[in-house]
Formats: C-alpha cells, sequence, structure tokens
C-alpha cells in the first residue's frame, strides 16, 4: 500500500478522523475538499462525498483516479436490518448491492444491470486484518451484506423488502457505489458502518440522536484498523 483513502459520506463521519491526524493539508477539488496527512509514515487522504451513490462514486474515484490512492476504506454510519445489531454495533460489510437498481420490468433480478453483477465483495485481506483489531480491541463486530439506495430508509415496508429481496444487515446510501468504483479501478476496499438507527419508524429521530456518537464508533476502530495495516 502506498496510498491509503478513508471516505466518509458526511463531514460528521470524518470529522473524529480530521481531529486525530495532524498537520493536514486541504485540496479543493470538483467542489470538494481532499484532506492529505501523513500518519506514521503512510500518507493519507481522507474526504466526505457528500450523501448519496452519485457523489460518492465521485470521490472514490477522484481518491484513487487523482490522488493516487491504492486502498480505500469508508467509515460511517448506517441503518440496521440484522436484529441482532443495536444503535452503537460495528458492521462490516462482506459484500454490497444496489437495492434500489431496477430493470426488473426486463425479467432481471434485483439490483443487477446487464453487464454488473446484484453483488460486490469487499477485499478478505481488509476484512481479516480488521476482524484481527476487533479481536485485540474487545470489539464485536458482525460481517454481512449491506444494500445501498439513494433512501433515507424510514419505514417498515421498505425495510422488509430489502431484507428479504437481498438478505441485507444493515443499508446506507453509499457504500455499494464506493465498491462499484473500487472494484472496477482493481483497488482493494471495505465499507464499514456503526449502526445509528434502525430504518424504521423512529429512523428520523434516531439518526439525528446518534450520528456523532456511531459515527465516532467507527471511525474509532477504523484507526486500530489503520494502525495495524502500516
Ligand atoms: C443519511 C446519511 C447518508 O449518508 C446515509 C447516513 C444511516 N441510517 C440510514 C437509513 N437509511 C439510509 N441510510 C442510512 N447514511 C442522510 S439523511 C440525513 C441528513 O441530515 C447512513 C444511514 N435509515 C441532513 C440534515 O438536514
Amino acid at each position: 500500500m502506498k496510498k491509503l483513502a478513508i471516505m466518509g459520506a458526511m463531514q460528521e463521519e470524518i470529522e473524529p478522523l480530521l481531529a486525530y491526524f495532524e498537520n493536514v493539508k486541504v485540496t479543493e477539488f470538483a467542489k470538494n475538499k481532499y484532506y492529505e496527512v501523513n500518519y506514521r509514515g503512510l500518507d493519507i487522504v481522507i474526504a466526505y462525498s457528500k450523501i448519496g451513490k452519485v457523489f460518492a462514486s465521485l470521490t472514490a474515484s477522484t481518491l484513487i483516479e487523482k490522488f493516487g490512492c491504492d486502498t480505500l476504506l469508508f467509515s460511517g454510519v448506517a441503518g440496521a436490518i440484522n436484529p441482532e445489531l443495536k444503535i452503537g454495533d460495528l458492521i462490516i460489510a462482506d459484500k454490497l448491492c444496489q437495492h434500489d437498481l431496477d430493470i426488473t420490468a426486463f425479467g432481471h433480478p434485483h439490483g443487477f444491470v446487464p453487464e454488473g453483477a446484484v453483488f460486490v465483495e469487499t477485499s478478505s485481506q481488509l476484512r481479516e486484518v480488521a476482524k484481527e483489531a476487533a479481536n485485540e480491541n474487545g470489539l464485536k463486530v458482525i460481517e454481512g451484506t449491506i444494500a445501498t439506495g439513494d433512501q433515507f430508509v424510514h419505514s417498515s415496508e421498505r425495510k422488509d423488502f430489502i431484507e428479504s429481496t437481498f438478505k441485507a444487515d444493515a443499508l446506507e446510501m453509499e457504500g455499494a457505489s464506493v465498491a462499484v468504483v473500487c472494484d472496477a479501478l482493481n483497488v482493494p476496499f471495505f465499507i464499514l458502518r456503526a449502526i445509528s438507527d434502525s430504518a424504521d419508524m423512529d429512523a428520523g429521530f434516531d439518526f439525528d440522536e446518534f450520528l456523532k456518537s456511531s459515527a465516532k464508533e467507527s471511525a474509532e476502530y477504523l484507526i486500530k484498523i489503520v494502525d495495524k495495516l502500516i
């Protein structure tokens, strides 16, 4: 690994990282800010994309193609589907899908378009390092499927659809698009999230309440993983 990308979607998701690293150099590009640091000899570029798949794809592509990052780690929050996941719990994606990608009118499964795939897998090496870091620090992490779509899910109907269609454990709005970009550009990546809500009726309320604390859980664990990668 020569240069590491760390991304989030919202400012709150990368704030704890920017607070942790020192001597941050800011570069503006494509209406966004990129934060470059050197941490224990490793060059790292940090950015938040703004919400949703389009912005996340732009940022992931920029981190790789413009800044030359060759590994990408995502840190942020997610809505829980798997009832084992409570607010503050950590999930690392083994694979991701786009729950709102729908050309079923032509007989294709949900989440599929020609020459694509329903699921994109994350790097098993990075997952192994993440699991070691979790063990060493006494953290419980669930490994599972994350479903991504351009919707803040706050109803049991939508949640049940995503659960039954993709067997997803958690949902959010960026992971799968980052996965598609990294997979296409051959960059090993992982998607880490801490639960902020349960994507149900109370989701809006819970999200506002737990965004900061859950984003911090995710970021603190991510730093432990980075320490192991160095
Ligand atoms: C939600 C953030 C988006 O980047 C996806 C949080 C947590 N719970 C979710 C849920 N459904 C979908 N995604 C999530 N992130 C953006 S809306 C709030 C914006 O506040 C993961 C996620 N239930 C803006 C203040 O006006």
